[in-house]
């Protein structure tokens, strides 16, 4: 495909010089006046904020709203600061009741929008806001989208004249950044190797989300290249982003490879955030990070220019604080694509109504099986002693709302399964051709890399990479393995994938017992659905408890296990099952409501109101 390097590149760059002057000279007229209007409590958030290295004139007035929001605060703030378990003491809006930002629902923000108690424009400032107040200790948000405030403007200009793009008209959602698009934001999967690198238009994921209103607010951190690089790594670290904490301890792994959607969406920097998994990459963050996620079908949301692991497992899916919340971004983003032909296996004629699918009786009558066998050997584990306990206790909760549990049933498929390769070989033999296929539609690729065995050549070489501390094991076995996704090889290992994950796992227990779906903690759930294709719903199930031992990741940089860590349960079930695996998560999220139970050690305090009452 064509590179871009068109001489109106330049003529572009030299307008933007241009404007990049005139606006740091407003940015600088605008921070004396708000110094002289406000004193000087605000002073080290605005400069913080304000002098960044602009990296663009569009982001510099970002960050002159976002210094704008912190100055309003300071401004306003004539106590002392409140405490950290509890730092919104007022979310009122002009007097109206609102709920806080990290509780707040769609639902809750649209009727803010419909009644005008604030605007798009605002609801993008308090997140950003938001984002810049923890990311430097959590480093979750890799970058803000330079556009946010003028698509919001555009929303809030298209609503005040009746028109409503769709359910996510004007909410802000963030993109785990290996999800493309084609705006002034990078998409690098963490790597210096795709620094500066063009797709040729929007993913399909980011183009139904702008279709239905969505404000792309910007990027979140993730394991490097979707945890597929290293045999000895740390979640959530990427070579451009930095190591991404979670917010429930200090130093929390924020488990992967969806780390930043994860950590982001927890703490309400947006209103959810997409993810991608290959095996566990959002129901896994999603549980650690106390979160209601989807991680769908193979073939029910488009891959289409979001970068690969493997074609047969990889899914993209929403990681929200609800479960509703999360059925409204689904019912946004599915459906066949032509860019994606595996989505020709979508089986419906229309995008079925995940949202209505949310239904509190959605238990009754359904019978739940509990596939023990995948986790009863960690029941003495301190590690995990707690998560078991919690899900064995929450099936009282399964009958009370009228489903039969049925309990202790043994899945062949697993132990085969976890005594042989055949994921690792289906995965190796996919990203080789994959990851040379999304090189190959770049617009453009400064770096020129178009295969692995370069890819791997270029990290090697690169310092920033960390490469010998992080290795390229996982890359050079994909090289070393000799066939590609067409092989005969290939076949029989994801044929017996589907056999071991499916007939002898979750499709043939479900048709054999007669079940709606399979019920264990997240923790354990990832990987027959990963190598079936198959759907799972993880909602918050507890969290573990004060007296735990911190105890520290593998690489050493992150704590794994400690007091306060949240956990999931997982609803699993056939494919393209989404609508009922919601509607059972549904009615045990709201016959639980789990979440807000459990408190993050660390959140930004902004809200609507400190933006809204103070902007006249
Ligand atoms: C968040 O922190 C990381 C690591 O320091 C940094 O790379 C990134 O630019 C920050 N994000 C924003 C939006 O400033
Ligand atoms: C509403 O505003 C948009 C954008 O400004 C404009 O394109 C559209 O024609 C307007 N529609 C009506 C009904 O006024
Ligand atoms: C992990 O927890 C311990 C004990 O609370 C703490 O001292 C340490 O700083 C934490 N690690 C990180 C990376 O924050
Ligand atoms: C999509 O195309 C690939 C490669 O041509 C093929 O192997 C695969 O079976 C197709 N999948 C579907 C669902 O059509
Ligand atoms: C899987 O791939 C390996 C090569 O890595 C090959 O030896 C084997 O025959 C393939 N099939 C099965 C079912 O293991
Ligand atoms: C389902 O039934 C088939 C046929 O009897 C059997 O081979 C398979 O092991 C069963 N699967 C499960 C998971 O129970
Ligand atoms: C924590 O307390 C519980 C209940 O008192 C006890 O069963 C458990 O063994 C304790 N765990 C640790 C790590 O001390
Ligand atoms: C992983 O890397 C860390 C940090 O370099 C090292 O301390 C640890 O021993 C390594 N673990 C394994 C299993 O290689
Ligand atoms: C992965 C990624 O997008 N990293 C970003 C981290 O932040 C720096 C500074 O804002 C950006 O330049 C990188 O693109």
């Amino acid at each position: 495909m064509s590179q871009s390097h068109s001489p109106t590149l330049e003529g572009q760059k030299a307008k933007q010089y241009r404007r990049w002057i005139y606006q740091t000279l407003l940015v600088v007229a605008a921070a004396t006046c708000l110094l002289i209007i406000s004193g000087s409590p605000l002073t080290e958030a605005f400069w913080q904020a304000a002098t960044l290295v602009p990296e663009s004139p569009k982001m510099l007035a970002m960050k002159f709203g976002v210094a704008l929001a912190f100055a309003a605060m300071g401004a306003g703030q004539t106590s002392t600061p409140s405490n950290e378990d509890c730092p919104s003491t007022n979310t009122a809006i002009n007097g109206t009741p609102f709920p806080p930002l990290i509780e707040a629902t769609l639902e809750d923000i649209v009727k803010g929008l419909e009644s005008g108690l604030f605007t798009s424009v605002e609801l993008v400032n308090a997140y950003s806001a938001r984002v810049m107040e923890v990311n430097s200790t959590l480093k979750m948000v890799t970058e803000l989208n330079p556009d946010a405030l003028s698509i919001a403007a555009e929303t809030d200009r298209l609503r005040a004249n009746g028109s409503v793009l769709g359910p996510l008209h004007g909410i802000p959602i963030l993109l785990k950044n290996n999800i493309a698009t084609m705006d002034e934001m990078a998409n690098t999967a963490g790597s210096y190797a795709l620094v500066g690198a063009r797709v040729p238009k929007d993913s399909t994921m980011a183009a139904k989300l702008r279709k239905a209103g969505a404000v792309l607010l910007g990027k979140t951190n993730l394991s490097q290249w979707a945890n597929y690089r290293s045999s000895n790594t740390s979640n959530g670290w990427s070579a451009l982003g930095g190591q991404t904490e979670a917010a429930y301890y200090p130093g929390q792994d924020p488990s992967g490879s969806s780390s930043g959607s994860g950590v982001a969406s927890s703490l309400g920097l947006a209103l959810a955030c997409l993810g991608t998994e290959t095996d566990g990459s959002i129901v896994s963050p999603a549980g650690v990070n106390n979160l209601a996620a989807i991680k769908p079908t193979v073939g029910l949301t488009s891959r289409y220019l979001v970068v690969p692991i493997s074609e047969h497992q990889d899914t993209v899916g929403p990681m929200a604080r609800t479960v509703k919340d999360a059925a409204y971004i689904l019912s946004a983003i599915a459906g066949p694509d032509p860019n994606d032909n595996y989505t020709s296996a979508f089986p419906f004629s229309t995008v079925p109504d995940y949202v209505a699918a949310c239904d509190y009786s959605g238990l009754k009558g359904k019978r739940l099986g509990v596939p023990r066998n995948l986790f009863m050997q960690y029941s003495d584990s301190e590690e995990y002693r707690p998560q078991i306990a919690s899900f064995d206790a929450s099936l009282d909760v399964f009958r009370a709302a009228g489903a039969e549990v049925v309990d202790n049933l043994h899945l062949e498929g697993p132990g085969v399964l976890a005594s042989s390769n055949f994921e690792d070989v289906v995965l190796m033999a996919d990203f080789v051709t994959g990851v040379a296929n999304y090189f190959s539609e770049l617009t453009a690729n400064p770096l020129k890399i178009t295969s692995l065995a370069e890819l791997q050549e270029f990290t090697q070489g690169t310092p920033m990479e960390d490469w010998p501390a992080r290795d390229t094991r996982i890359w050079q076995d994909a090289l070393d393995l000799g066939f590609d996704n067409t092989s005969p090889e290939f076949w029989s290992n994801y044929t017996a994938d589907l056999r071991y994950g499916g007939l002898l796992g979750i499709t043939g227990a479900i048709k054999n017992m007669s079940l709606d779906a399979l019920i264990m903690p997240t923790t354990f759930s990832s990987t027959l659905p990963a190598v079936i294709g198959s759907p799972i719903v993880t909602v918050p199930l507890g969290r573990y408890p004060d007296n735990t031992t911190v105890v520290p990741n593998q690489f050493g940089n992150l704590n794994a296990t400690g007091p306060n860590l949240p956990f999931g349960i997982a609803f699993l079930g056939e494919h393209f099952s989404e609508e009922k695996l919601i509607s059972l998560a549904y009615a045990f999220e709201q016959r639980t409501k789990v979440r807000n139970t459990i408190k993050p050690y660390i959140q930004p305090k902004t809200e609507l109101v400190d933006i809204v009452d103070k902007k006249e």
